[in-house]
Parts: structure tokens; sequence; C-alpha cells
């Protein structure tokens, strides 16, 4: 039986209580393993170590340094690539198709993004004239602010995992990661990989279990903890606030979406229709800045609705290994069940059923996975429930519209604000529309084209803060101004 330990101080570190609960695999709910719920001493080492890490050779290190150690672990991450990749898969459902072009490259990327942005951003600095007559130099000095707690999701676990990790050690500090519960294998494997490559002891550590009353909550309320940045659902980003509160701890927090897809009848179609397969189903739907609601301009609303329709009808379901198969299951049976209540409550709402809305039949061998049909809605009114909560699973609502301004209303007209996408080719409407989202990202013709030295992050209620490039360094380091009279 495969145990997934926490990662204390260089070290795999079984429970101090014992507890441990079961890793399962959403293509057929087979046991992978079991994995050791960290409680009080774990969480408490975790961050000593980190602690002190910072006060041995790793503190010690020069930026350039760190940096060649950090694109090692990129390397190293790519030379285990497979082990990384059936790890995902396992935990997640995903198919090797997605993962392998996604969440495993990224995840080495995560590691070497950052170097560049550290090497070449200037720190401010200016003269100031003295009432003396003469005259004081001021310069920015940028240090690590300490243990960086990193609090991640299910959905691209890798992937989400080190966009964090990166950056937060490529400038100085050190980390203890709370993975989701449901997909701990990535960052457990990880922790070989940073002895492999040398990291010192301490710097990352790995500690397993839930949020409330277990890892998760012990980790935000630790005092050591200097910083906590977490990625997951808008509720738990409140109550994570809360803990940071306590000793006026800083936050990045990157939380839920409800993002709109608008489709103008000047769009190229094609790219549309190949887009929103991407932007609604990649991942089982499972990606926070997927379209759950696509707004499509009447005169091409029902040639829209019917392409997107046999493109759904033509997604290949199956195991994860088998190199055609482009749809897993969700990641969990609970996840399963809040999909499929959004599934019967779209009807009780009134929808039209495009296409799915059920659970598909997979044969014997994986009937007992998380499998949910692939789902196409049309009909409901703009304050049904299923068309302003966040479902996270593989389905979309289209709404026709017949104005550019009416649309602009519509895709603003929702508590979140992390992404929207727009598909046009008329430049002049794209950026006029682009700029009255109230969004953290959007996109133009494209979806989930990431360019990691800009600004990620999310407005309203997906968000507090920016991630990547030099806004990560706003986060990552604490800015002293030096002032010398000269
Ligand atoms: P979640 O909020 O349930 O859990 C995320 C992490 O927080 C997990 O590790 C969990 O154990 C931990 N956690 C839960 N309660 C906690 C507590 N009280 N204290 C400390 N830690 C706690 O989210 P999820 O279900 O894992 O992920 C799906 C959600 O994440 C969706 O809402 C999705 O939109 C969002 N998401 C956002 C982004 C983004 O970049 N904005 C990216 C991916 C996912
Ligand atoms: O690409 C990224 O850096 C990122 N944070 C993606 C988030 C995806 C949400 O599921």
């Amino acid at each position: 039986m495969k145990e997934f330990k926490n990662f204390i101080n260089g070290e795999y570190v079984s429970s101090a209580s014992g507890k441990t609960f079961e890793n399962r695999n959403p293509v057929n709910n087979s046991l992978i393993g079991m994995v050791h719920e960290a409680g009080e001493p774990e969480v408490v080492a975790a961050v000593a170590a980190a602690k002190s890490a910072m006060e041995g050779p790793w503190g010690k290190m020069t930026q350039s340094e760190r940096i060649k150690l950090l694109d090692r672990v990129a390397e190293r991450i790519n030379e285990r690539f497979d082990e990384f990749l059936i790890a995902e898969c396992k935990d997640t459902g995903k198919p090797h198709k997605i993962a392998s072009h996604i969440d495993i490259p990224r995840g080495a990327a995560n590691f070497k993004a950052f170097s560049d942005t550290l090497a070449n951003h200037p720190t401010e600095a200016f003269k100031l004239d003295t009432p003396d007559g003469k005259s004081a130099v001021n310069y920015g000095h940028r240090t690590p602010k300490g243990v960086i707690a990193v609090i991640s999701p299910w959905n691209l676990p890798l992937l989400l995992m080190t966009w964090k990790v990166g950056p937060a050690l490529a400038c100085g500090n050190t980390v203890v990661v709370k993975p989701s519960e449901e997909t701990p294998a990535t960052a457990t494997l990880l922790g070989e990989v940073m002895n492999e490559c040398g990291v010192p002891k301490g710097v990352y550590n790995v500690v397993h279990g839930f949020g409330p009353n277990s890892a998760g909550a012990l980790l935000t309320a630790n005092p050591d903890v200097r910083a906590i940045t977490f990625t997951g659902e808008t509720r738990t980003g409140e109550t994570i606030m809360r803990a940071a509160s306590v000793g006026l701890r800083n936050i990045s927090l990157e939380c839920g979406g409800k993002n709109p897809g608008l489709v103008f009848a000047d769009c190229d179609m094609d790219k549309a229709i190949e887009g929103t397969m991407r932007s609604a189903f990649v991942n089982c739907g499972q990606v926070c800045l997927g379209t759950e609601r696509i707004y499509v301009e009447r005169s091409i609303f029902e040639e829209f609705v019917s392409r997107l329709k046999a493109g759904v009808a033509k997604l290949k379901l199956g195991q994860p290994e088998d190199p055609n198969v482009d749809f897993g299951p969700l990641v969990s049976q609970k996840h399963k069940e809040k999909v499929l209540s959004y599934y019967r409550l779209a009807v009780e709402e009134g929808a039209t059923v495009v296409i799915g809305g059920g659970v598909p039949e997979m044969g014997a061998e994986l009937n007992a996975g998380a499998w949910v049909e692939p789902t196409i809605w049309t009909g409901l009114a703009d304050d049904a429930r299923v068309i302003n909560e966040e479902i996270f699973g593989p389905c979309c609502h289209i709404r026709p519209f017949d104005t550019e301004e009416e649309v602009i209303a519509l895709a603003n007209d929702t508590k979140y604000g992390l992404s929207a996408t727009i598909w046009t080719e008329n430049l002049s409407r794209a950026s006029r529309v682009a700029e009255k989202m109230e969004v953290g990202i959007a996109w133009v013709n494209s979806w989930f084209l990431r360019d990691l030295r800009t600004a990620f992050g999310g407005a309203k209620e997906s968000g507090i803060g920016r991630e990547g490039g030099t806004h990560g360094l706003e986060f990552y380091t604490e800015l002293k101004n030096i002032c010398i009279k000269l």
C-alpha cells in the first residue's frame, strides 16, 4: 500500500497521531494509498524547519546560487516527467494528453520563470536635497519575507503549487506547502527532487491534511508563518484572511470564478468553437478560468450552439493513459455529487439541456468513478443559480445577446471577477470590451494563454493581489528603503 508522508526538514515523516486518510483514484474509485495527516506536532516541526533554514545555508546563498539550484529543480522534474505525470493523473483522473501538455511542463517552468524577473528588475533610487545644503540617497532593498505558507487546490495540483513555490524560493523565502487532501502525490514527490538537487533541508516542506481543524488551519494560525499564499474557493479565502489578520500577515488569494465567454458575430467561428471547447470542458471543466457562462450574438447563436454540441459529442471519455482520451472524470465522488446537484437544479430552473446532463455509462471497470457528462444548457433566466454560482464542472450555459452594451452588462453581472474571454476579429471592439471587463485577466481570441511575466489574479470576490513577474516580487519580498545621508 502506497503511503504519502509529510516532508519535513528533508525527511519523510509519518503522522505522530497515527491518523491517516484515503487517497482514491477518481477514474474507478480504487484506493491509491493512505495519506499521513499532519497534526500540531508536524505543522510546528515543518514551520520550525522552514524558519531555521532561513538562518542556514539557504539564507546565506547569493541570488544567483539560488536561481541555479531552482533551475536544477526544473530540469529534474523534467527528467522524472513520467513519474510526475502518472502521480498527477492517478490523483485527479485527468488524461495524460492534458497533464503532459499543461500540468507537468508548467510545474517545471514555474521554477525557471522567475529568474529573469529577479535578475533584471531594478529597485527605485532617489537623491534628496537636505536642509543643510547637502544631500541623501534613498534606495530600495528587497529581503525575503521568511516562512511562506502555500495552500493549494486539487484541480492543477503541481502547476498551482509550484506557481507559488517557484517565486517564493527564488526570492529567498522558505515554504510549508499544504496541498489539497484530494491530491497529495506530486507535492510529496517534489520532496525527493528537492533532496536530489541539493536544496537545503527545511527550505521545502509539505504537510498533509484538511482545512478546518487540520493541517490547513494549524498552518495558517502558526505565528512564524509570515505570509500566506492561497488558491481555492472564495469562502476558504475569507477564512484564511481572518487567520492572517492575527499578527498582520500578508496574503495573496486566488479564488473562484464564474467567467463569461463573449462571442461576437464578427468572430472567427472555428476559433471560437475550438477555444470554447477548451474553456468549458478541458480538465473536466475544473479550471478556475473556465467559462461557465457563454454569451453569443443572436445572429450566430443557433450555429454556435449546434457546433459546440457537435464538439461535445465527439469528446472521448476513458482511461487517462489512452492517448486518444481527452475527457476524464471529476476529481472525487464528493465533487461529482456537487456537480450533479447543479445538473438537477438546471432542469428545475427551466434549462433546455442541449447535450449531457447526467452520468455516462462507462462500463463495469469505470462505473464506480467520478464520471459526469459534459453538458450544455440554454434557456435559463439571468438570475438562475446555475448562472450565478461557480459549479466547477464540465458545463456551460449559452445565452443570446443583441448589443455590445448588453453583453458587457451581462458579463459583469457577477460577484466574481477572475477572467473573461472575448471572441471577435474587430480589434477596436476587442480592446474596448476587454477594458470594460471587471476581471483580472481578459483574453481575446484565446484562452488560458499564459505569459508568466504578466500579472495574474482576480478582481471582486475572485481574489486579492497579483502574482507573476514583478508582481510576485511585491508579495514574496519585503521592500525596505535605505536612506543614506551624504
Ligand atoms: P478549497 O478552498 O476547498 O481548498 C483549497 C485548499 O485550502 C485545500 O488545500 C484545502 O485543504 C485548504 N483549506 C480548506 N479550508 C481551509 C482552512 N480553513 N484553512 C486552511 N486551509 C484550508 O478549494 P478546492 O475545492 O481545492 O479548489 C477549487 C476552488 O479553487 C474553486 O473555487 C476554483 O475556482 C478555485 N481555484 C482558483 C484559482 C485561481 O487562480 N483563482 C485556481 C484554481 C482553483
Ligand atoms: O496559469 C497560472 O499561473 C494559474 N495560476 C492558473 C490557474 C488556473 C486555475 O485553475
